[in-house]
This record gives structure tokens, sequence and C-alpha cells, in this order.
């Protein structure tokens, strides 16, 4: 009987019903086994491989694998700002996957996040950028977390598979209660994009209702130690990685102070928010994901508060 893989149009913690925790991440070493003459054609692919009703993690994979960078197909869509990195659409992929390009001005980094129960698929175009995964902090629990211990309830928690598979991701069972809940809801609505913003500079900028709250009010609730970092990738031209909240939180970094990088990223199925993760607390933040460019087109951004606090514009 074939075993049945992890769908990727569905989101990760649906894939838990019918697969395992290891299986919801890739086999090494991929072959490739497709030659993927440009981007337009990667994005043919990919609408091809979408229009399934069942999409394999390693397919994904091994198309984007089988597309060698070249400046000439993305240039269009490379468009920098002076003070964060840019998310600038490519294509919808019919509402079942978005395919964007990320430029990284020189020292620019994400906040660490999540990846709001999607699969997240990443190659890099050009420079080189520096992947810092890190553990989910005590008391926050993704998606997939809160499937796999259904799961396992409804085996009455006698299969120790499971339970294993849930110390792994060093998320104790005592923590269902979710604490964290009325902060996880908490917004910080001056930051629209601020995945891309570091966590203080997010919460420097106040908000207007006072919402983003001094941590000392978080300090019981979430613990300075939670954070743990479990696994850092320098990522050169061509590499692929794929990341989804069953494997991590992450926060990427160009390490370069004077050359730019830009990455490829599908994000299967799409969203528009994620949670983004103070470094010293844990405490996290729901924000808007937003693009700076869509189709090769800029943005028209209204200008908000927080642009002329911190002096972005
Ligand atoms: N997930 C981040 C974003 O979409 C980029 S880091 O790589 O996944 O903005
Ligand atoms: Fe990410």
């Amino acid at each position: 009987m074939e075993i049945e893989s992890a769908n990727c149009k569905s989101k990760v913690s649906d894939c838990i019903d019918i697969v395992d925790l290891d299986q919801l991440s890739i086999e090494r070493p991929l072959k490739i086994d497709v030659e993927i003459t440009g981007l337009e054609m990667l994005v043919q692919e990919l609408h091809r491989v979408f229009s399934y009703s069942h999409v394999n993690i390693q397919d994904v994979q091994k198309l984007m694998l089988g597309y060698k960078s070249d400046p000439k197909d993305w240039k269009k869509y490379a468009k920098y700002d002076r003070f964060r990195y840019t998310r600038n659409l490519v294509d919808e992929g019919n509402g079942a996957f978005n395919i964007m390009i990320l430029c990284w001005g020189p020292g620019h980094a994400s906040a660490i996040h999540d990846h709001a129960d999607s699969h997240c698929f990443m190659k890099l175009l050009s420079g080189s950028l520096e992947e810092v995964r890190y553990d989910w902090p005590d008391n926050v629990e993704p998606e997939v977390m809160k499937k796999l211990k259904k799961k396992s309830c409804r085996r009455c928690c006698s299969e120790s598979e499971n339970l294993r598979n849930m110390e792994n991701l060093s998320l104790d069972a005592s923590d269902t209660c979710n604490n964290g809940n009325t902060s996880i809801e908490h917004t910080c609505q001056d930051a629209p994009d601020s995945c891309h913003a570091s966590e203080s500079d997010r919460c420097q900028n106040g908000g207007e209702n006072g919402n983003c709250q001094d941590d000392d009010e978080y300090s019981e609730h979430y613990d300075i130690r939670s954070m743990k970092e479990i696994g850092r990738t320098r990522l050169e031209v061509n590499d692929v990685c794929y990341i989804n909240d069953a494997l991590g939180l992450h926060r990427m970094e160009n390490p370069s102070y004077v050359d730019g990088a830009v990455s490829l990223h599908l994000y299967c199925p799409p969203f528009n928010s994620c949670r983004v993760f103070d470094a010293r607390t844990g405490k996290p933040t729901e924000v808007k994901v937003t693009f700076w460019s869509m189709y090769g087109k800029k943005i028209k951004r209204v200008m908000e508060a927080s642009d002329f606090v911190d002096g972005q514009q």
C-alpha cells in the first residue's frame, strides 16, 4: 500500500490527520528531475502541479530546485526599500498558493515569526541569507500541535509515538490552556507590515491605542528564556529550504552590510497575517503581511503614523 504523503494544498494542521509529523519535512538529498528554464516556466509548472487535488511537498521543492536563478527573469519584481525588506507578489496561484520575491537590503532582517499554519518554500535568487530557527515559546501553541494532541487523545494516549513527537517540539501537554491567548489577539495596529520590522522597531512606535504594551507587563506570562535557537543555516544562490509551524519559527537576516539579497517564496495556502514573537520574551503579536508591489507595480501605501515616527516612508 502506498504511504500517504502530506498535501500542501491543505493547512499544515490538516495534514496531521493523515500523516505523521516527520512527513511534514523534506527528504534529502532531493534529486532534481526537471529543468525549469525561467521564472515564467516555474510559475506555469506550479500552476500545473497545484491543479491536482493532492500536492506533495517534495514536488514543489523539486520544481523550485529545477529553476536556476537568472536576474533577467525576476528583476522587474526586485524592488527594494531603504529601511526594511520588501514583499513583491509575482503570482496568486489561482488561490492555491502565493509566490513572491523578497528583497533584503544590507543588514535587513525579519522578526521571529510563524507561517500561519501554511507551508513555506524559499529559494535564494541572489546574495545570501541566514535563517535562524527557534522553538515555539513554552506557552504558545501552533495549530498543528493542537491537532496532534487531539489525534493522540483519539488514540486514548496509548501510543507513545505521538507523545514523543510532542516532546520533540518542547510543548508540554500541561500548556494546553494557552494562557497567552489574550495577548495573541493583541494587534499592533500601527504597523500593518510589521513582519518586516524587528520587535523593538514595532513597539517603539507606541500604538495609537497604546496597545503596544510594555514587555514587563507580560514578563510573568512570557519567559525570558523562551526563544530557544534550534538551528542556523546559511542559504546561498539556488538553495531551497522549507519550513512550517511543526518545524518551528524562524527569523531571516541578510548578513551582508554591503550587498542586497533576493529570495523567492511560495506559501500554500496563502495567508494575510502571521504572528511575530518578541526575541526576548516570546510574546506573540498578530500582524498583517502586506505587499510592497504586485505583479511588478508598486503599491500606493497610505501613510501611517509609524512611517513618521521611525522615519520610514
Ligand atoms: N515569512 C516571511 C514573509 O513572508 C519571510 S521569511 O521566509 O519565510 O515575510
Ligand atoms: Fe518566514
